[in-house]
């Protein structure tokens, strides 16, 4: 077996015996109750607290990532998706998705003020998507702390106040990408276009270059288009960038790029899973982050 198969099965054997645990004290509650809404609601409450344990799981395959490597990359156990592993009862599933391969809209803005050379890259970003340049003016003017439209195009607290269910703009970081929905001109269609390729995360990041999809490695380096990053995704997923050096040298010939802002790891997955249990399903997603010593935090979590 590898040494990153067999990272993988301690892992797998060690939320094996933690789900056993929870299982047996599902039964007992189960035999417990009487009527049916009481079963169902020890179900449910049993489903959330095996998405716990998943959200635990996936804390311990990043944490033994941690000791096992300094690089993340797409083939590292981490980014493995499991088929639905049965439990008694029921079945676990879930995923871990680098949050540092795609890009941080919280990088707009740094410090309270705003980073020119992160709004090229998102302007780059929302061009490759074929959307609307003037969404990256209304983002900024959400984020920055000043009540000043950046552009004809921004929007502050008197577009917002202006509106049938009047809000006020937040002046500060995103917490969750779903708050996008809020903002001026992001609507279903930009939204569902966009998500797949940003994030928003509790400061500014780098782009991790092994994880980051080809439309975010063209929107990060000026200049390189669209099938250059995907011939660059296509070599890079054959074999991982080792160091700065190694993916400066396999650019395409004649292309420098400022090393600033890029990194070879990353610090904050999203873990999503999803629970059968009895009759019921709950599912959850957090935020981790690997920052710090220790065990990787949770800086948010959603069950349902
Ligand atoms: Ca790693
Ligand atoms: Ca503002």
């Amino acid at each position: 077996m590898r040494k990153s198969q067999r990272g993988v099965a301690i892992v797998l054997a060690m939320g094996i015996v933690a789900l056993a645990a929870i299982t047996a004290t599902a039964i007992i509650v189960a035999q417990s109750t009487w009527t049916r809404q009481s079963e169902l609601t020890a179900d449910h409450s049993q489903a959330q607290s095996l998405v716990r344990v998943g959200v635990d799981w996936a804390r311990a395959i990043l944490s033994d990532d941690r000791v096992s490597s300094n690089v993340d990359h797409l083939q590292e156990p981490w980014a493995l998706r499991l088929a639905p592993i049965p439990v008694e009862n029921g079945e676990i599933a879930g995923f871990i998705e680098d949050q540092q391969g795609i890009f941080n809209l919280n990088n707009l803005v740094s410090g309270g003020r705003v980073d020119a050379f992160e709004v090229a890259r998102f302007r780059r970003l929302l061009r490759i998507l074929d959307l609307q340049d003037a969404l990256a003016d209304a983002l900024i003017d959400w984020i920055d702390p000043d009540d000043v439209p950046s552009s004809g195009s921004g929007a502050e607290d008197g577009y917002y106040l202006a509106l049938k269910s009047p809000y006020l703009t937040a002046n500060r970081p995103l917490t969750d990408v779903s708050e996008l929905a809020l903002v001026r001109g992001f609507d279903n269609k930009v939204r569902a276009r966009l998500r797949p390729f940003v994030t928003a995360l509790p400061r500014s990041t780098q782009i991790n270059v092994n994880t980051a999809p080809a439309e975010v490695l063209a929107a990060t380096f000026d200049g390189m288009d669209i099938d250059a990053a995907r011939a660059l995704v296509v070599q890079r997923d054959r074999a991982y960038f080792i160091s700065m050096a190694d993916f400066t040298n396999r650019l395409p010939r004649k292309f420098t790029v400022p090393i600033s802002g890029l990194a070879l790891s990353s610090e904050y997955f999203i873990v999503t899973i999803q629970v059968a249990f009895g009759e019921t399903q709950a599912s959850g997603t957090a935020l981790l982050t690997r920052e710090g010593a220790g065990w990787p935090a949770v800086v948010w979590q959603k069950t349902l």
